[in-house]
């Protein structure tokens, strides 16, 4: 059985609202200091690719290939966030927001990666933080959100150890610029994402497919999310909340009883949550789940790196947007088990494809929380594609709205059970380019009309703004799937 994702006049599927979502709540519930953001990244939101001395990053190469790319999109003019930043920061304080995350566009500032910097670039940066505090927004700023400087990728980018060096270099000189305005830091974006698609699956830039090039990127990523660290504290000591992003997904067996499933599951976890996060920790990689990682080890990881690895962060960006089910399959990319697509299990999927499964976040919440001598979680992405109606001067997005709900629900459940939660972001602040999927999937909360680049808020949006108010989310308010959940 198919299910396609909702349509605006048709109640919403159960889904949306798990009855574990603790009905009513307020932000007051959150505690005063909780950090409510929206995120984005440069790639996909600045465009400007080519101003103001910017060098050409891996995914304006990666763009450039016919296939790549859903309609041969790219992100050559985007949302025009790079012109656009005020109103847009303007959007963001109008919505109450207290925080906003973007990326730095490494070649921007460093246009051959190493060397030179280059002098309007950084100060694009500067007007930007200073654009957020007037704002009273807070900046987090992530230096590394997938676009590598496509000079580094002639030297072999994420496989060549010497990024651990360039990178650092780049940090530093962010921080030193940077590092008296801005609180909040994450060094790099779902490594297992730009590592696996792009060095594994091919599908991301670089768009290699190769399984040497994925450890020796992986290992590469992972000394240089803890290099960053070190680089970002060493300037930074007092004033920098110092993070990294992970994405992860909760993930259970096909068919629950199957010792298979069971196990496959096992290892799907251990390469797609626990493989960045663990050495962080001091606890290495995963090898006992992994044992092809034996292979990394081998001729990749050098004598001290152990140690390199470890950084105790302040935050992890926990980046959550739907669970996944394993399967026990031949398939050796993840390790003989993959993933059944929501579209085969007939759940309600996002324009992604991806289940609406809202308590996957709380699952992921409690398993990062569960480290002992895990640091603060900030949920520095949590999001949902769904098409937009647009009504005049209104955009309905119902399901968007139903699934921010019931996401901050799910974040206030492990609250409750005490997690260490600080902040939740929701992706994104506006639509923009979607990588392979260019700007066919919408995830923001702000609608974007590519053909004049004009925003409005959409009523997800708008529901953010009166939540960020005070108003309290009751059981009977929703929406009919949610009141008949809670009845
Ligand atoms: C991600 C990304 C975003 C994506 C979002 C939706 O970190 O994967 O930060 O760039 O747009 O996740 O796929």
């Amino acid at each position: 059985m198919l299910k396609l994702p909702p349509r605006y006049d048709e109640p919403l599927p159960a889904a949306f609202f798990p009855a574990s979502t603790p009905l009513p709540f307020s932000r007051a519930d959150f505690g005063a200091n909780f950090y409510w953001g929206a995120s984005a990244a440069a790639y996909q939101t600045e465009g400007a690719w080519q101003h103001q001395g910017k060098g050409p990053s891996i995914w304006d190469d990666f763009t450039r290939r016919k296939g790549v790319i859903r309609r041969n999109e790219h992100g050559r003019v985007a949302t025009d966030f790079y012109n656009r930043y005020e109103e847009d920061l303007d959007l963001a304080r109008g919505l109450g927001l207290t925080d906003f995350r973007f990326s730095v566009a490494w070649p921007r500032v460093l246009p051959e990666g190493i060397g030179a910097v280059n002098r309007r670039g950084l100060d694009y940066y500067d007007r930007l933080v200073d654009a957020c505090l007037e704002r009273d927004l807070r900046p987090m700023l992530t230096l590394y959100h997938w676009d590598l400087p496509s000079a580094l990728q002639a030297r072999g980018g994420w496989t060549n150890r010497n990024i651990v060096g360039w990178f650092s270099e780049y940090a530093q000189i962010m921080a030193r610029r940077l590092g008296d305005r801005v609180p909040h830091w994450a060094v790099i974006n779902e490594p297992m994402v730009f590592v696996g698609a792009g060095h594994l699956l091919g599908v991301h830039a670089p768009g290699r497919r190769h399984l040497g090039a994925f450890l020796s990127a992986a290992h590469h990523a992972t000394l240089a999310q803890a290099e960053g660290g070190r680089a970002l504290r060493a300037l930074l000591p007092d004033t920098a909340q110092i993070g990294t992003t992970f994405s992860c997904s909760y993930l259970t067996p096909f068919r629950p009883g199957n010792s298979y499933d069971q196990a496959a599951t096992r290892r799907a976890d251990a390469l797609l949550n626990r493989f960045f996060v663990e050495p962080t920790l001091g606890l290495g990689y995963p090898v006992a789940e992994l044992p092809a990682l034996r292979w990394l080890l081998d001729r990749y990881q050098k004598s001290g790196d152990e140690q390199r690895m470890k950084f105790n962060f302040d935050f992890w960006g926990v980046q959550n947007y739907t669970r996944e089910m394993v399967r026990f399959s031949p398939w050796l990319p993840l390790q003989w088990a993959s993933l059944v697509p929501a579209k085969q299990r007939g759940v309600p999927y996002t324009d992604m494809g991806w289940e609406v499964f809202p308590e996957s976040l709380y699952h992921m919440l409690k398993q990062f929380g569960a480290y002992p001598n895990a640091p603060q979680l900030i949920v520095t992405e949590s999001g949902s594609a769904f098409p937009d109606e647009r009504q005049g001067k209104r955009v309905a997005d119902p399901a968007r709205r139903a699934f921010l709900q019931a996401a901050i629900g799910q974040v206030l459940r492990a609250k409750r059970e005490g997690v260490d939660v600080g902040g939740y972001f929701s992706w994104s602040l506006t639509d923009n380019f979607e990588w392979a999927e260019g700007y066919g999937p919408r995830f923001g909360l702000i609608h974007i009309d590519y053909e004049t680049q004009q925003r409005t808020v959409k009523d997800s949006g708008r529901w953010y703004k009166s939540f960020l108010k005070g108003e309290t989310l009751e059981a009977t308010e929703a929406n009919p799937a949610q009141q008949a959940v809670n009845r």
